[in-house]
């Protein structure tokens, strides 16, 4: 069985997705960062750096349990557990890893930065914000430019990077964009918002996250509770 350690934020919503889209049996069980679970020792065990998503599969690699932190690995982990949402021909395979690690070493840091700094800074910084708004419009460009002659990211199919890209682009107006300055990302927004698992897999814990961050939460994730030696 599969235990997911998650909260409804992008890179948990992208794990949900995946094992909505996979069909896979599993539990839930709602890290909830705005109080500062994250930093429970159970939790830091499996995700040493104090960040949801994590996942425990009790039958991991021969039949042995294993834990997985990082969104990525996890999306991988489930790719080659079941031998879907990536292409086994080893050239589509490493597009797919390529168009991956495209959403975790730039898209999302990137647009997890606009978010933060349009939303949650306690004072305006025009600096900071034009830096990650635009790196944010170039980012949007890049996927729109990929997908005006193609359906999907990576591997000419359906993908995990698909499913890695998608969550980040939902808040778009949270990070300064609007979909209709990328109309290729925008057909390929629609298609997947359409997908049934995609709509079970950004309905998991929705209902348990508060609407706003409140003063204690701020100081969960960005005040002296976070920075603590420990
Ligand atoms: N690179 C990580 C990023 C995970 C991440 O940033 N998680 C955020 C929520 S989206 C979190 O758990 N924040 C809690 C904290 O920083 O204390 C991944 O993709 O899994």
């Amino acid at each position: 069985m599969i235990d997911v350690y998650s909260w409804p934020t992008p890179n948990g919503h992208k794990v949900h997705i995946a094992l909505e889209e996979l069909g896979l049996e599993y539990n839930v069980h709602g890290i909830n960062i705005g109080q500062g679970d994250q930093f429970g020792e159970d939790f830091l065990r499996i995700s040493p750096n104090n960040k949801i998503p994590a996942i425990t599969d009790s039958e991991g690699p021969d039949g042995e349990p294993i834990s997985l932190f990082e969104s990525g690995a996890i999306l991988i982990y489930l790719a080659e557990k079941t031998g879907r949402l990536m292409p086994q021909d080893t050239r589509a395979r490493y597009e797919t890893l390529e168009w991956l690690m495209f959403q975790m070493g730039g898209l999302g840091p990137m647009l997890g930065q606009a978010h933060h700094f349009r939303q949650y800074a306690p004072e305006s910084i025009d600096y900071a914000i034009n830096r990650y708004t635009n790196e944010a419009s170039r980012l949007y460009g890049v996927m729109d430019r990929r997908l005006a002659d193609r359906d999907w990211l990576a591997g000419g199919e359906y993908t995990i990077a698909d499913i890695a890209c998608y969550p980040w682009i939902r808040p778009h107006e949270n990070q300064g964009q609007s979909l209709d300055d990328y109309l290729n990302l925008k057909r390929w927004y629609d298609v997947i918002s359409d997908r049934a698992a995609v709509q079970r897999g950004v309905a998991v814990l929705a209902d348990a996250r508060p609407p706003e961050l409140d003063d204690a939460a701020r100081e969960q994730l960005f005040g002296a509770t976070q920075y603590q030696k420990r």
